[in-house]
């Protein structure tokens, strides 16, 4: 059952898709006061799980959360927010029930940080909407939060493959290469992206000639070797005379404005720029239309970044620093005053008084940004989802992007941002999983390898051994670290060999996903979801249930030859080298320790259970589906969904085939 409950006047988010029941009466559980205040005591044993992307574990008991989006590459612990606001939570304890705090502004999650045993959620101002969601479980009440929040986008099956980036491929030449050492290597590969060296000086919608002189060709070239090209589309816009989009944007009144009515000005990649008004309707069709001058060159698919919106500084704020700094820095600066400086300088990036200082035209009303800021980026992809609807409305575009909002989740997926090549990040992506597949965003994975910092070859290959079963399976790297594609390590051979047991699951997690996205489901859940009245299934933070049949384990531990597991039920370990190279072990109920080979994949089935298995290839445009044999408990079988992978509503041409298993 849900309720909605009103407090003051809130600003239409656009969350939710369907009427909840107004309820009149004092909301439940929290106590409240005038100030957007909402405070509940925790029993011991309550945990509170979502939040959606964000830092620390699955529960998320012991700090201080902040929904606010932020271009923020530093994911640790003493972080308090991340690219996405995703304002879903359950308690589960003495009490069960869901709350969304649909407030677009910037909200606090005090989830026993001030106290430890209480939960304090404040919203900056009393203008929300607080849905209140009970039923028989956490399973059931995610789905009926996720039908109140409408259903999840469906990406094309390709985005399933495996895709290469990396910020720094300067050229085509670069992209070629790329292509040609998979193949050499006959490591499958889907995808290729293009990151904001593509553009000429970092105009969106722009390809820079000199360096990508025929970007239709290379992406048709690439195309009959499967391989898809998706650019990257930044939110800014570089002022600079005789550039359409800008011009467009100025005359148009589609740029956001600053308090005198001006055109506001933030400096990004492009330099100085207009940030396009997402929230205002005709902004966004109008930013949407120009997807076509890449969708005409033959792209399906692209990433929306800096969306939060990232500002790397104002020019008054920068005018102020200096004219600061040239005080400080006039002296002979002593200590107080070089920490000063720095921390000017560096408070420069995302300083959140510039929030305050621009204006969205909503429906003729101007609205602060900073009263609807996590709105920015859900919007954008918005923008480019409505519009490709109509631009190529035969097919799904690949869409994700890194700053979003529930309901965001219905224009893309998000991809977990700028982690770094730390082992700590392989757990770090795994515990956002459910909490976003909560929040509705089902298409979702990390930069595989890591982004920031240098990679290391073990690193590399437990990382697959996880990524290989997020939907969204990129490796991606910051200009300037190591390289990481695959040809470049020494046991390209095994890594090669992950990418190949990912194409041979691709059916089954595109299945699985699809049964997700269309009963409002989760792909990844925590053990506690399913196996609710098990104790030790409330404490684990790092395995995950993957669809119905499917319990994840990683290795996220440098030189670990193994490692602990608990099994809520007799489940089938698998361990793999290879895809058609394998063993199974059926072990009982209880914690296990589980020795594992830095080549070797291990995963288990649960009780009863069998997946479905194809002959790898090297593109999912190759993959045939009567290749499959099922591997899991003898006598089982398993329902495949599959479809055309590609036109807009699955629903209408879903086949369904039940595979038996054989004798293996
Ligand atoms: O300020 O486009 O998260 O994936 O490679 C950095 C360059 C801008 C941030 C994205 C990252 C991308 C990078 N971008």
């Amino acid at each position: 059952m849900i309720k909605k409950y009103i407090f003051g006047n809130p600003f239409p988010t656009h969350a939710t898709v369907e009427n909840a029941e107004i309820c009149n009466h004092k909301l439940p559980y929290f106590k409240t006061d005038e100030n957007g205040n909402f405070t509940l005591n925790l029993d011991e044993n309550d945990i509170v799980y979502g939040l959606g992307e964000q830092i620390r574990g699955i529960n998320k008991r012991g700090w201080k959360y902040v929904s606010w989006c932020s271009d923020n590459p530093d994911h640790h612990e003493d972080t308090h927010s991340l690219y996405g606001a995703h304002n879903f939570i359950i308690v589960s304890g003495k009490e069960l029930f869901g709350a969304f705090f649909d407030y677009p502004g910037r909200l606090t999650f005090d989830i026993g940080y001030t106290k430890i045993n209480e939960m304090s959620v404040h919203a900056e101002r009393n203008n929300l909407a607080v849905y209140i969601i009970t039923g028989e479980n956490e399973k059931d009440i995610t789905k009926q939060f996720r039908r109140l929040i409408g259903r999840s986008y469906i990406p094309p099956m390709w985005a399933f493959g495996y895709g290469q980036s990396r910020w720094g491929y300067q050229n085509e030449q670069d992209i070629r290469i790329v292509a040609e050492k998979y193949k050499e290597r006959e490591i499958p590969l889907d995808s290729i992206y293009l990151d904001i060296d593509y553009m000429e000086r970092y105009k969106d919608f722009t390809v820079d000639k000199n360096r990508f002189p025929d970007l239709e060709k290379l992406t048709a070239d690439m195309k009959t070797q499967g391989i898809h090209l998706v650019p990257i589309i930044d939110a800014g816009i570089k002022i600079e005379e005789g550039y359409d989009v800008y011009e467009e944007g100025v005359k148009n009144n589609y740029f956001c404005k600053n308090e005198n009515m001006e055109d506001f000005v933030g400096a990004v990649w492009p330099g100085r720029v207009h940030f396009p008004d997402f929230l205002n309707s005709d902004a966004r069709e109008w930013f949407g239309g120009k997807y076509s001058a890449l969708t005409e060159l033959g792209i399906d698919g692209f990433w929306n970044d800096m969306n939060e919106p990232a500002i790397f500084y104002t020019d008054d704020r920068l005018a102020d620093t200096l004219k600061k700094n040239d005080s400080l820095t006039s002296k002979n600066m002593g200590i107080d005053e070089y920490f000063i400086f720095t921390g000017m300088v560096a408070g420069l990036n995302g300083n959140v008084g510039d929030y305050d200082k621009f204006y969205h035209n909503v429906d003729g009303q101007m609205i602060k940004h900073s009263e609807v800021h996590n709105l920015y980026g859900m919007n954008m992809t918005r923008s480019a989802f409505e519009a490709l609807q109509k631009i190529q409305p035969e097919k799904r575009t690949l869409f994700f992007s890194r700053a979003s909002y529930i309901g965001a989740h219905r224009y893309g997926g998000v991809w977990q941002g700028d982690n770094k090549s730390w082992w700590s990040h392989i757990l770090q992506s795994m515990q956002q999983l459910p909490a976003l597949n909560m929040a509705g965003f089902l298409f979702t994975g990390a930069d595989t390898g890591g982004f920031g910092c240098d990679t290391t070859e073990d690193l590399m290959l437990r990382w697959l051994q996880y990524s290989l079963f997020t939907p969204l399976f990129r490796n991606h790297a910051a200009a300037g670290t190591r390289e990481q594609e695959l040809y470049h390590f020494s046991t390209v051979e095994a890594m090669g060999e992950m990418i190949k047991i990912r194409y041979s699951l691709i059916p089954y997690l595109y299945s699985e996903f699809l049964k997700a996205a269309l009963n409002d489901e989760m792909l990844f859940r925590p053990l506690s979801f399913d196996f609710a009245n098990d104790e030790d299934s409330r404490n684990i933070e790092d395995q995950l249930l993957l669809g119905n049949e499917l319990m994840i384990t990683p290795i996220y531990k440098q030189n670990a030859n193994g490692r602990y597991v608990y099994l809520p039920e007799e489940m089938m370990l698998v361990r793999m080298k290879k895809h058609d190279d394998f063993k199974t072990e059926i072990l009982p109920k209880g914690h296990h320790y589980i020795p594992c080979k830095l080549n070797e994949l291990i995963f288990f089935i649960r009780k009863d259970k069998a997946i479905a298995m194809c002959t790898p290839v090297d593109c999912t445009e190759k993959i045939d589906i009567g290749t499959a044999k099922l591997l899991g408990y003898q006598g089982s079988t398993y329902t495949l969904y599959k479809d055309d992978g590609i036109s807009h509503d699955p629903k209408g041409s879903l086949e369904i085939s039940v595979l038996k298993t054989v004798d293996i």
